[in-house]
């Protein structure tokens, strides 16, 4: 019998043990009891849980100083330089990437981003399973022992641990968490599993969601209570191979985010402060949200070094001993990386504008849409029909080329209407034929990154034609995301040009000592504090204060290392290495 077989065999049996105590009657009636509670409760909570959603989908919307001015009905009348958090929402919702749900902090992610999130999960699957990584599933529960078990790893977290303390109306002997993060998941079943040096690597990641019951403001992709993501922990047997590794992968998000999204990044290594409290150190690739100015953590790579190895006791005897000889058990060297949906609210931030979504070509899930024009009341039904066969002519080829591509031929629409729909979905490019194109055998074409800016593809030429336009727009989008992030980054040696940078949506490069008290008088100095301003800090952007980002790989000329003093003017310390801060998300 398979465990489940036999838990299901348990359950029968519990059942026939504990039925015969209650009469046959008293048992209907307490099902009934049972099912009438189990029914109010759900309702009531979600009463409670609908209005805060809508609560929470209405906060940011519609402002009407802020609106777009001479906006159609259907599109987007927020402005993305007036009301960004409005703006972000309603591109989301229109643009049918997601939909909010009746549990503050959940989205749905709707096919169209979801695509997105398949595009980057088959792109590094490749990249990770050519380093040997393989993918798994664990549990989604940890028990409370186990999750105890490693106090410090928890510690600081413990607050965003959602549990599950009931099945029905009947309390859990012991109450069962759902997976924050999976170390505490895994880390039991690496000790059982790695017995020799030969056990080693042992690389896993994991494709699932986590939950982190957070209650700073929730921001859909950027800040949620559920989010998808991969973590990957591997084991080796020396420190070399396993920061090889963490730098490896650190280069595998860069490539999701400025191959697939055209988002640039900065890759760096965390300071003290910022760095994942049970690693040795903790490597980034930190974004920028040009809108508001804030800088944005990307993805981290964390070698733990033996930390965790030793807490779980992950060990293996020693390869360098001779025959007989007794050496002590090594413990192995760990890494662990993740990588969330935040890198699609990045991309949206990034690109969209006030139109709707912008969707870079690489993962947008339709890449071309084809919308027949020039049909009039006038047109005779052969004319139609004869239009909209070149047009699926047209799809074919296209489709034949591996172009993701779709005909808009709805009845009762306007070209103009259609325009304006696929426009606010983010379709990377649009194709128009009508019955002038036929005869000059092109089509035209505009893209959705500029506006204004039609041109024309000869028929003969079609799929290269718009393989490359397509590639072209890829590229585009990220030079100008590229020159917006380069300058947006200000050198600044004179604290008293720090914080008016900030205010100008900089993040700033500052010579620092990399020392947590320093960070913490930075964060202070730059928070602009209003007496009685009770509003959560996440929440009056413009004065929260600025936080460490990364400490940038590439290092610019000019700090002389024990030289060159800290850029805070409270600080008595010299500059170790040009330090990136910056409000953030
Ligand atoms: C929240 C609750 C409980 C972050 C948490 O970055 C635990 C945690 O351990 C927690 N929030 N973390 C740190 C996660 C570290 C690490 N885990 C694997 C990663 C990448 C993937």
């Amino acid at each position: 019998m398979d465990e489940a077989t036999a838990d299901n065999f348990d359950a029968l049996k519990l059942a026939q043990v504990e039925a015969p105590e209650l009469s046959k009657n008293a048992h209907k009636k307490a099902q009934k009891q049972e099912k009438l509670a189990a029914q109010k409760a759900n309702k009531s909570a979600t009463n409670t849980t609908k209005e805060a959603g809508r609560a929470e989908a209405k906060k940011a919307v519609n402002k009407p100083s802020k609106k777009v001015e001479g906006a159609a009905l259907i599109g987007i009348d927020v402005d993305k330089s007036k009301d960004f958090s409005g703006w972000y929402q309603q591109v989301l919702t229109k643009g049918d990437f997601l939909d909010y749900y009746d549990v503050s902090g959940c989205y749905i992610l709707k096919p169209a981003s979801y695509f997105i999130w398949e595009e980057i999960q088959a792109w590094f699957n490749v990249k990770i399973k050519g380093i040997g990584v393989e993918n798994c599933a664990f549990p989604l529960f940890v028990s409370e022992d186990v999750l105890q078990r490693e106090k410090a790893h928890i510690e600081g977290f413990a607050a965003e641990v959602a549990w599950v303390t009931h099945a029905g109306n009947t309390p859990l002997e012991k109450k069962i968490a759902i997976r924050p993060t999976s170390e505490t998941v895994m880390y039991p079943y690496y000790a059982k599993w790695i017995r020799s040096h030969r056990d080693l690597p042992l690389r896993l990641n994991q494709w699932n969601s986590v939950v982190r019951w957070e209650f700073k403001h929730p921001q859909p992709f950027l800040r949620t209570r559920e989010f998808h993501w991969q973590e990957g922990h591997t084991a080796h047997l020396k420190p070399e191979t396993a920061q090889k590794e963490v730098r490896q992968i650190l280069e595998y998000y860069a490539g999701v985010y400025e191959e697939l999204l055209a988002v640039p990044v900065i890759r760096g290594r965390k300071t003290e402060k910022e760095k994942f409290a049970g690693a040795d150190y903790t490597e980034t690739v930190e974004g920028f949200i040009a809108a508001t100015g804030r800088g944005i953590q990307g993805g981290t790579s964390h070698h733990l070094g033996q930390n965790f190895s030793k807490m779980f006791g992950i060990s293996v005897e020693d390869p360098s001993a001779k025959e007989g000889e007794k050496k002590p058990p090594l413990n192995v060297f760990q890494n662990s990386w993740g990588l969330s949906t935040r890198t699609i609210g990045v991309m949206v931030m990034t690109h969209s504008d006030n139109r709707g979504l912008v969707v870079p070509p690489r993962v947008s899930r339709k890449q071309v849409v084809i919308v027949p024009v020039g049909i009039t009341a006038k047109s005779t039904d052969e004319e139609r029909t004869a239009l909209y066969e070149e047009v699926d002519a047209l799809a074919i080829v296209l489709r034949a080329n591996d172009i993701r591509v779709e005909t808009d031929f709805r009845e009762g629409y306007s070209p103009g209407w259609k325009f304006n729909d696929w426009e606010q979905k983010g379709v990377p490019l649009r194709l128009e034929f009508g019955p002038k194109d036929s005869a000059s055998h092109q089509v035209t074409t505009s893209r959705r990154d500029i506006q204004g800016n039609k041109g024309t593809i000869a028929i003969t030429e079609l799929a290269s034609g718009v393989k490359n336009l397509l590639d072209t727009i890829q590229n585009d989008l990220y030079d100008r995301a590229d020159t917006e992030f380069k300058s947006h980054v200000k050198h600044i040696t004179k604290w008293d040009d720090f914080v008016p940078a900030l205010n100008s949506k900089n993040v700033c490069l500052i010579p620092h000592c990399l020392t947590e008290e320093c960070e913490d008088q930075i964060k202070d100095l730059s928070a602009r504090k209003e007496e009685n301003d009770d509003t959560p800090q996440d929440e009056r952007a413009p004065s929260m204060g600025a936080k460490s980002l990364c400490i940038p790989f590439e290092q610019p000329e000019g700090l002389e290392k024990g030289v060159t003093e800290c850029c805070n003017p409270q600080c008595k310390n010299k500059a170790e290495a040009w330090c990136l801060f910056g409000r953030s998300y």
